[in-house]
């Protein structure tokens, strides 16, 4: 069977205060530069842009402990949450480019207004589920699963421009895949609820093809609820996606972070992904930026059905001589 006449919605997060570096906010230019959207429409996506999000300057956002940048942050979702919500709303995959991945709280969150109970998959070096309370940093980027989970919701302080947010995500409902960098109270956090994850030591231990088969067993063994993919481009190991903020050896090969998304389209259940951290400043040479993009690129088309054995239209006949 075939995923082609998916249609995707495309929303541009150009938001970097989730993390100190700049650049991030180009992300979602420079990946539709390298073609993203011609790309899709030739795999036979029907592709709506709904161009870039345009996010107000907020002043006095003054670091509440140690967290920075909450304001911003946390008005920034509000908007992006409403966007999402209105590509679900149109009947869109939603794909959102960051950015920075503090954006999944609006991302998950407008996608779960729009249609209820989700699946999580966060594909990342890093778990980002740190509370504000908890982060030896005060970057929301490590915080984002904090925000959005249940379970954590009594954790969690009052904050500015935060008041909008409703915990939308169970534990049960979420699968880690490619950790690496994993601070100790996140592991704790981790253990406490009971979360699934696949770290690198399972992905080496098991191989990727059954990490791909237990996810969708454990997610999918009651109800199959609406996949929410979260693609930190940090995941793939820096040798191919060096371009990024916090880049971490030992990361998941190119063709592994393939077979994900090659898997995640065959459930038939992906409904919003996002793809986030790609930082072109933070690539050493023009080739190291174009690695990182390109293969930012080739994940979303493998979300959206490119299969590498080859793909071609269901209703192409071959020429009559
Ligand atoms: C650390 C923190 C993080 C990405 C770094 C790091 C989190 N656990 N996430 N880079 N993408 O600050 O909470
Ligand atoms: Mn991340
Ligand atoms: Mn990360
Ligand atoms: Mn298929």
């Amino acid at each position: 069977h075939h995923h082609q006449g998916r249609s995707v919605g495309i929303i541009g997060a150009p938001f970097c205060k989730g993390q100190p570096r700049g650049g991030v906010e180009r992300g979602p230019d420079v990946i539709r530069a390298a073609g993203l959207l011609h790309k899709l429409q030739e795999q036979g996506c029907a592709v709506k842009d709904y161009g870039n999000l345009v996010f107000e300057e907020v002043v006095d956002d003054e670091p509440i402990g140690r967290v920075k940048h909450v304001r911003a942050v946390g008005s920034a979702n509000q908007r992006l949450s409403e966007a999402v919500h209105a590509v679900k709303r149109d009947g869109h995959t939603s794909v959102m480019l960051g950015g920075d991945h503090s954006l999944a709280i609006g991302s998950i969150h407008g996608h779960s207004a729009a249609v209820g109970e989700l699946s999580v998959i966060w594909v990342d070096a890093h778990a980002d589920i740190n509370t504000p309370l908890t982060s030896p940093t005060g970057n929301i980027h490590g915080q984002s699963m904090s925000y959005v989970l249940r379970e954590l919701q009594s954790k969690i302080p009052v904050l500015p421009n935060f008041s909008w947010i409703r915990p939308c995500v169970s534990a049960k409902d979420l699968v880690y895949i490619g950790l690496r960098d994993v601070d100790p109270e996140e592991h704790y956090i981790l253990k406490l609820l009971g979360v699934k994850v696949f770290s690198m030591s399972e992905v080496d231990q098991l191989g990727i093809a059954r990490v791909m088969e237990e996810t969708c067993d454990y997610l999918f063994s009651k109800v199959k609820k609406p996949i929410h993919l979260s693609y930190d481009i940090d995941a793939i190991d820096p040798s191919v996606t060096p371009a990024t903020g916090t880049p971490v050896v030992g990361g998941l090969t190119y063709r592994e972070g393939v077979y994900i998304t090659e898997q995640v389209c065959q459930t038939g259940l992906l409904s919003a992904v996002d793809m986030v951290e790609v930082n072109p400043l933070r690539g050493q040479t023009e080739e190291e930026v174009q690695s990182t993009v390109s293969t930012a690129v080739d994940l979303l088309c493998g979300c959206f059905g490119r299969l590498r054995e080859g793909n071609h239209p269901s209703d192409y006949r071959l020429p009559e001589p």
